[in-house]
């Protein structure tokens, strides 16, 4: 079993590298993965730059060229749900690709033919988080993330994917990491903690809490991987 580790952004995995303290860095196709043990888990670590395309490349790497058995995302996401606030976790039961739009065929949004609406997440991956979550005492909030090639910083637009996909929080890399995954039979599971509301003040409210709030994600995924270990 390897387990890759992927953030988005440098800042959503520093705090990963920072606890295994020791790696190997390999680079490939413009990113660095981080190869390293941990507790004789095998881990490959790496963020993809944001976006849809970039966590594309990278999911597709960890899996096709590191060997990766099981996919772990950990990073931040605006809130769309009023009850999530700021660094409360959201685990995806499903995830979708906001901005993915052939309407004009009558097709739901966020589908193409050959695929569907919603890519559904590791539901052993789902139990083990919960698990955690319940020993931890930690609060964690199961949801829907949709995702875009969009910074959301607009009351109508979150509004617009509140209703369309019952989303609880949005991001911009989730979805594809889910088809990726998917596609390729690779068990997969999307953490999330919150930076800002997806609101006017989001960008503001990002800069000021993404570093807090990725390190929350980490740790959660740190205690995951402690309970993987133990079995
Ligand atoms: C994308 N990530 C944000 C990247 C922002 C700034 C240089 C998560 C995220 C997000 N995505 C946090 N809040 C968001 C929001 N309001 N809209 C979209 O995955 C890069």
């Amino acid at each position: 079993m390897k387990i890759a580790i992927m953030g988005a952004m440098q800042e959503e995995i520093t705090p990963l590298l920072e606890f295994f303290g020791k790696y190997e860095t390999i680079e490939f196709g413009k990113n660095k993965y981080y190869v390293t043990t941990y507790k004789g888990l095998e881990l490959v670590i790496a963020y993809s730059k944001i976006g849809k395309v970039n966590a594309s490349l990278t999911a597709s790497t960890l899996i096709e060229k590191f060997g990766a058995t099981k996919l772990l995302f950990s990073g931040v996401a605006g809130a769309v749900n009023p009850s999530l606030k700021i660094g409360d976790l959201i685990v995806a039961t499903k995830l979708a690709q906001h901005d993915l739009d052939i309407t004009a065929f009558g097709h739901p949004h966020g589908f193409v033919p050959e695929g569907s609406v919603f890519v559904e997440t590791d539901s052993t991956l789902m139990a083990l988080a919960q698990k955690v979550a319940l020993d931890k005492k930690i609060v964690l909030q199961k949801g829907i993330i949709a995702t875009g090639d969009q910074f959301i910083c607009d009351e109508q637009k979150k509004e617009w994917i509140e209703k369309t996909f019952n989303a609880d929080a949005l991001e911009m890399e989730g979805a594809s990491v889910a088809v990726v995954c998917d596609a390729l039979g690779v068990p997969f599971f999307v953490l999330r903690a919150i930076s800002d509301a997806a609101d006017m003040d989001a960008g503001f409210s990002f800069d000021e809490f993404l570093n807090s709030s990725a390190k929350v994600s980490a740790s959660f995924i740190i205690a995951m991987l402690d309970e993987i270990a133990h079995d």
